[in-house]
């Protein structure tokens, strides 16, 4: 099998914001196939769709209800006929979000679950008996509350590691693994060029009496066993010249490598979720940028000798990097990127990461969509909180953040009518059109970015070496092959620092690659302006 996504750089798209066609507020496939132009002059080689099959929409597409049909916000079976054809026709590949640790509840094979204890698409989930009083264990769900659901139809309690609505699939039963197995298939003959895998490490679960002693995620995070299903899965995707991404949460630096083992790995590449690092009370998040840095060097680490990362600073889940770790602006966005993508690893780019979009300024509850925020904006109100703090706790690190409209000019210009969410008011500041026009813009570092990356093989397969590992705010490293040496420098924060460069970097002539300020300097004393960002390359 080629390994073409080693050389790719990715573009995630979450479809409800990127861009309507038919102006009822909602992204849809048309729009996308619209964006292509855009895509290819940035220099993506392969978009991530967020989940577009249909769904009641609970958790925005995450919940199910039919693997094999399209949401029709988004289109039909055709548009995506279309748009894969339209994109492989631009030399663009196209991989999928694969939910296979849950269904909707909506789900036929659930509605059929829920009737009765004979039913025979019972053992599908998981069952328990349990009482209106008395659930079958502790365990709590990523969005709060317990993992179970009393039914009062059968008087038995289902599992789930999400949202009610999100019933886990019984991954034990092999008729059900032969269900997804199938499903899978189909969409691989259907032509797509790989899944993203959610949620993977959670699809098999600890015997009900486990019990919890210090994380609450133990009895569902890549809990042995897995090793059963992720082979059976390895068989399927390894028959298709495909890749694979895994959110896999759990599955430490340690692990990571067999995971992504190029010969016998069950998956390509892991997006690991430990770099997002915060700290501080809810409402005072911040972003701990050290711990940042470090996970993410243990990571480049861990997987040098064999295994690959997935590289990523934003997605569909996180508040805006530029907010967390930047301050908003153009220098921060392009220090960002700088740092995060000459690691080695397939680099993703979120939707409007490329432009330095920033967290939205919420105003009220009205504008909060994810499950999980209404949650927890409901459980702030029953400790007795104001609705105004209940709404700044909740906002302050919300995963809406990321999922307000893409800015395609100085109105939005993602629909003609009222978008499903509101349009963050800084679209007159940062957005493509703007940017396009403006050589030293996130837009065009982001074009030089990934042209770099391609044209130079040190940033592919080169080593990873960590320079001035303990600063707390810039950070360094070395990328290194036989032949060549690369060195990336970059200030993550918003006031000057004084370093000193390695000897090696300095004892050499060098060539800048990159730099996101005027004039950068190269000598053994060097004081880095606010987020600025430089690449050099140690001469022949
Ligand atoms: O493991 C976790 C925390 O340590 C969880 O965060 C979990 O792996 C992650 O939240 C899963 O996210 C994905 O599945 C969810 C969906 O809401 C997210 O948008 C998606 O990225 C349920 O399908
Ligand atoms: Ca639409």
């Amino acid at each position: 099998m080629s390994k073409w996504w080693k050389n790719a750089v990715g573009y995630q798209i979450y479809p409800r914001s990127f861009m309507d066609s038919n102006d009822d507020g909602i992204g849809d496939l048309k729009g996308i196939q619209s964006k292509l132009p855009y895509l290819k002059e940035l220099g993506i080689d392969f978009i991530w769709l967020n989940p577009i099959y249909q769904s009641p929409n609970i958790d925005n597409g995450y919940d199910i209800s039919d693997y094999q049909a399209i949401n029709p916000e988004f289109g039909t079976l055709e548009d995506l006929k279309n748009l894969l054809e339209a994109a492989h026709a631009q030399g663009i590949r196209l991989i999928m979000d694969l939910v296979v640790n849950h269904t909707s509840d909506q789900h036929p094979w659930f509605i059929e679950s829920r009737k009765d204890r004979e039913n025979p698409y019972r053992d599908y989930y998981l069952w328990a008996d349990a009482t209106p009083e008395k659930m079958p264990n502790n365990w709590q769900s990523f969005f709060g509350g317990s993992t179970w659901t009393y039914d009062q139809q059968t008087k038995q309690a289902y599992f789930h590691v999400f949202a009610k609505e999100q019933p886990d699939l019984n991954w034990k039963n092999p008729v059900v693994r032969e269900e997804i197995y199938q499903m899978i298939r189909w969409w691989l003959d259907f032509g797509i060029d790989g899944f993203r895998l959610d949620a993977i490490s959670h699809i098999q679960k600890e015997p009900w009496d486990f019990k919890i002693t210090d994380n609450p995620w133990a009895p569902f995070m890549n809990v042995s066993g897995i090793e059963t299903y992720m082979s059976e899965l390895r068989e399927i995707f390894r028959s298709y010249d495909i890749m694979t991404v895994g959110e896999a949460s759990g599955v430490n630096s340690k692990k990571a490598p067999f995971w992504t083992h190029e010969e016998d790995g069950y998956i390509d590449m892991i997006f690991e979720l430990e770099h997002q690092v915060r700290s501080g009370e809810p409402g005072q998040e911040v972003g701990d940028l050290l711990g940042f840095k470090k996970v993410l060097s243990r990571w480049q680490k861990d997987l040098q000798p064999i295994g690959w990362n997935a590289l990523y600073i934003d997605n569909h889940d996180n508040p805006r990097s530029n907010s967390v770790f930047g301050n908003g602006t153009s220098e921060s966005a392009s220090a960002l990127a700088t740092a995060y993508m000459l690691l080695r690893g397939t680099p993703f780019i979120y939707q409007g990461q490329e432009l330095g979009m920033t967290n939205y300024p919420f105003e009220s509850i009205d504008e909060v969509n994810a499950t999980d925020s209404l949650a927890s904006y409901h459980a702030w109100l029953e400790q007795g909180l104001s609705p105004e703090e209940a709404l700044r706790l909740t906002t302050h690190w919300t995963r809406d953040h990321s999922r307000t409209p893409m800015h395609w000019n100085n109105f939005g210009g993602f629909s003609n009518s009222l978008p499903w969410m509101k349009v963050n008011p800084n679209t007159d500041k940062i957005n493509v059109a703007m940017q396009q026009a403006d050589l030293f813009s996130p837009l065009n570092y982001y074009k030089k970015l990934i042209s770099l990356r391609k044209s130079m093989p040190v940033f592919i397969s080169g080593s990873y070496q960590i320079e001035l590992p303990k600063h707390p705010t810039v950070w360094a490293y070395t990328r290194k092959t036989v032949s060549d040496e690369a060195y990336v420098i970059t200030n993550l924060s918003d006031q000057p620092q004084s370093v000193t460069l390695p000897n090696r970097w300095i004892n050499t002539p060098t060539t800048t690659l990159l730099a996101n300020y005027p004039d950068p300097s190269w000598k053994k004393t060097v004081t880095l302006r606010p987020f600025e960002a430089i690449a050099v390359k140690k001469d022949a």
